[in-house]
Parts: C-alpha cells; sequence; structure tokens
C-alpha cells in the first residue's frame, strides 16, 4: 500500500524547490545588469558597443536531473549547489574575438564577482573545433535573512563561434551525441571556416579603427591650427 502523502513536507519541499530556483534566477538578473551597464558606458564612452547581444536561462529542472545522473551525484539541493555550476548561465556574443577578452576582463575585475574556473576554449579549442571563453563566476544575492554566492556560468564567443556551436549542438543532439564520421569532419572544417571569417574581421575592424583614429586626429587638429592672433581677430569680429 502507498504511503499517505504528508501535506506539510510537500509544502516544505515546494517552498525549498522555489527558493533554489529563485537564487538562480536573481543571479542571472545581477550579471545581466553588470553586462548592460557594461554595454552602455562602454557606448557613451567609446562610441561602440563590444556586445552583439546577451542570452540567459535557467537551466530547467530535468536537465538539471540528467546532470545529477551523469555526475553521479546523490540527488539533494545542497549536492546540486555544489556541483552544478551551470544552473544559471548566461551566452554574450561578440563581434570580434578582441572583443571577448575585453568583455572577460571587465567583468573579472568587479570587485563582488570570484571566477572559480576560466576555460579558453578560443586559444585551446576543442577536438571537434569548438571554440568559446568560459567562466564559472560567483556572485552574492543578498535575500531577506541570508547571503548566498550563487555559481553562475558565462560563455563568451563571436558571432561566427556561436553560429557553429549551435549548429553543432543540434546535430550532436539529433544523433543521439555520436556523429558519424564524415559530418564530424565537414564540422571541424566549418569550424576552422569560421575561425577564418573571425580573423578577416577583426582584420578590418583594425583598419577601420586605424581610420577613425586619424580622422578624429585630423578634427582635432583643424581646430587647433589657428594662432592666437587669429584668435583674437576672430573674438574681435565676433563683438562687432
Ligand atoms: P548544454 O546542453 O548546452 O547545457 P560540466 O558538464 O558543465 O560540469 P564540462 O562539460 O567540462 O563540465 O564544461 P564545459 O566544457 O565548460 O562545457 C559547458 C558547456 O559549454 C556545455 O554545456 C555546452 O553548452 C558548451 N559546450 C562545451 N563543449 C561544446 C561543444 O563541443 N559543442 C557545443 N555546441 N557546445 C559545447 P552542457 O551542459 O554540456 O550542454
Amino acid at each position: 500500500m502507498d504511503t499517505p502523502l504528508d501535506y506539510s513536507n510537500i509544502k516544505k519541499l515546494k517552498v525549498e524547490l522555489t527558493r533554489f530556483m529563485m537564487a538562480y534566477k536573481f543571479a542571472l538578473e545581477e550579471v545581466n545588469t553588470k553586462i548592460n551597464i557594461l554595454q552602455q558606458e562602454f557606448q557613451y564612452m567609446h562610441d561602440y558597443n563590444p556586445i552583439e547581444h546577451v542570452k540567459s536561462r535557467v537551466k530547467s529542472p530535468e536537465s538539471i536531473m540528467k546532470k545529477v545522473q551523469k555526475k553521479d551525484l546523490p540527488f539533494d539541493l545542497a549536492t546540486i549547489r555544489e556541483h552544478i555550476h551551470d544552473i544559471a548561465g548566461i551566452r554574450i556574443n561578440c563581434s570580434f574575438v578582441s572583443d571577448i577578452y575585453r568583455i572577460a576582463d571587465m567583468l573579472e575585475q568587479q570587485k563582488d564577482i570570484t571566477v572559480i574556473q576560466k576555460k579558453d576554449y578560443i586559444k585551446n579549442p576543442k577536438p571537434n573545433g569548438y571554440k568559446s571563453l568560459h567562466l564559472i563566476i560567483q556572485i552574492p544575492i543578498f535575500m531577506s535573512d541570508r547571503v548566498e554566492n550563487v555559481f553562475t556560468e558565462i560563455q563568451i564567443r563571436t558571432i561566427a563561434m556561436d553560429f557553429w556551436a549551435s549548429l553543432e549542438h543540434k546535430i550532436y543532439y539529433k544523433y543521439n551525441k555520436v556523429i558519424p564520421e564524415p559530418l564530424q569532419k565537414e564540422l571541424k572544417d566549418a569550424a576552422l571556416s569560421a575561425n577564418e571569417l573571425d580573423e578577416k574581421m577583426e582584420r578590418i575592424h583594425k583598419e577601420v579603427n586605424k581610420i577613425k583614429a586619424a580622422d578624429t586626429l585630423d578634427q582635432h587638429s583643424d581646430q587647433v591650427v589657428f594662432p592666437p592672433e587669429i584668435l583674437s581677430i576672430i573674438a574681435e569680429t565676433k563683438d562687432h
């Protein structure tokens, strides 16, 4: 015979689970705000936005369960909190590779962010061609009765890297995690093409920056070439 359900225990469990998931939602809100501030301030100061777009998600309970099984962990919230670091995940897409490191540096320098792990799959791509910069950080969340340091995964990559990774991810699951050899080779070639495109775009970007800097110098030199005697004549003419 089934054991009767204990209503107060179910209610307690529901509250615990909701609080558990809420912490990750709040962590994403905190990190999203930080990214938003960086974007706006950078645009204002440098007339340039290094971030193309940002996507965030809290891992679904099903995916969390799958990871618990994959890692062979006991199913309790404290263990999950300690060992699964990508329940809160943010993906930042940049236009250029140099922007990836710029954004990572700006985030890493923030006092309330603790970098727990950094994996540079750009300098050391995965054998299949995967490229991205991964940070696992901890960020404090101030609740009504406690402070929780919440793990968050930040993936930073270019649009080309993201295009490749999205397709590869779909193919990986379509073939139940065993991609046929010829497709693996094609994907690796595609990753190399994406990399070439990134390198080409970075070169163009640097050229454009040089031209912009030269134009700015020209504009400034236009403004400062007037000798003082000419400036005083201009001032006098204005007075009349
Ligand atoms: P999903 O479905 O995207 O969430 P971990 O299992 O996270 O503790 P791992 O696998 O060593 O440890 O972490 P890693 O290498 O930093 O990878 C974490 C995430 O990066 C993955 O999450 C993927 O989102 C992405 N990633 C890593 N390798 C690849 C790859 O070869 N192809 C693609 N498309 N994405 C990759 P999940 O949980 O594995 O998958």
